[in-house]
């Protein structure tokens, strides 16, 4: 079995799926992208993905895409320390948490991450180039328009904010439901490396302390960072603070 990965280093969207690999020790290639400069929207990728989003995964040429769906994929594909639990009733409250983190913290962390990190960019840009690269986005399309050259307002920001810490408390609700230290109990689930990334990705904003009064999500916290697949998986350029130092000191502000 050969498996060729196209994604980015510091998507967070491809950190979920490296983290399964890594997880299950399975080799695979790297295909790296570089999203701002537009290697997702090019005719060849979007072949194989019509999204114009990383990651998409080309398993002995069959391919698959979307993060969630390559995750479950390679746990049916390759079972070995699987990421899925037995029972019926446990994988549809995993997939459950799933839907829910693609819906609010894996959505919120955009609003954050563009107007700290990936603005400045774009505000190099002219009125011209950047409505093209907008429109050209098959799925972000309106959401790069909304942000536009002058970033989200605060408002949008604020809401975003509160919509991650939202996440936070519903995963200190399942770990104490669960009994922990996984939000599904004892064993680390799809759910884990799927909201993994978006918490990951605030702590490099500098915005770990939301979660600082949630002792349940610290620990869960440290407990993901110390697991052996995670160093693998952040590999060196993976974080958005290694490309742009001015992040921490913007985000503390
Ligand atoms: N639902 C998709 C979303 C993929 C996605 O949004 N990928 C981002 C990086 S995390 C991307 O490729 N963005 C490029 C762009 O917006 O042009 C998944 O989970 O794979």
């Amino acid at each position: 079995m050969a498996f060729k990965l196209y994604n980015a280093p510091q998507s967070t969207c491809s950190q979920r799926v490296r983290f399964v690999f890594n997880g299950k020790k399975i080799p695979f290639d790297e295909v790296k992208l570089n999203l701002l400069e537009g290697d997702q929207l090019k005719p060849d990728y979007l072949k194989l993905n019509p999204n114009g989003v990383v990651p998409t995964l080309d398993h002995d040429g069959a391919i698959v895409i979307d993060s969630t769906v390559i995750a479950e994929y390679l746990d049916e594909v390759a079972p070995q320390t699987s990421f899925t639990p037995e029972d019926p009733v446990a994988r549809a409250r995993m997939r459950a948490l799933m839907h829910f983190i693609d819906e609010m913290p894996a959505a919120a962390v955009r609003v954050p991450t563009f107007n700290l990190a990936f603005l400045p960019s774009f505000q190099k840009m002219s009125r011209a180039a950047f409505m093209a690269m907008a429109e050209s986005k098959p799925l972000r399309r309106e959401f790069m328009l909304t942000m536009g050259q002058t970033g989200f307002p605060q408002a949008e920001m604020d809401a975003a904010l509160a919509r991650l810490r939202r996440s936070y408390e519903r995963m200190d609700a399942e770990i104490e439901r669960s009994g922990g230290p996984w939000l599904l109990g004892k064993d680390i689930t799809l759910a884990d490396v799927t909201v993994m990334p978006a918490l990951v990705r605030m702590d490099d904003l500098g915005m770990a302390g939301q979660w600082a009064d949630l002792p349940r999500i610290v620990a869960w916290f440290d407990h993901i960072r110390a697991q052996a697949a995670f160093q693998p998986t952040y590999y060196p350029g993976s974080l958005l603070s290694e490309r742009f130092p001015h992040l921490r000191e913007k985000a503390g502000a």
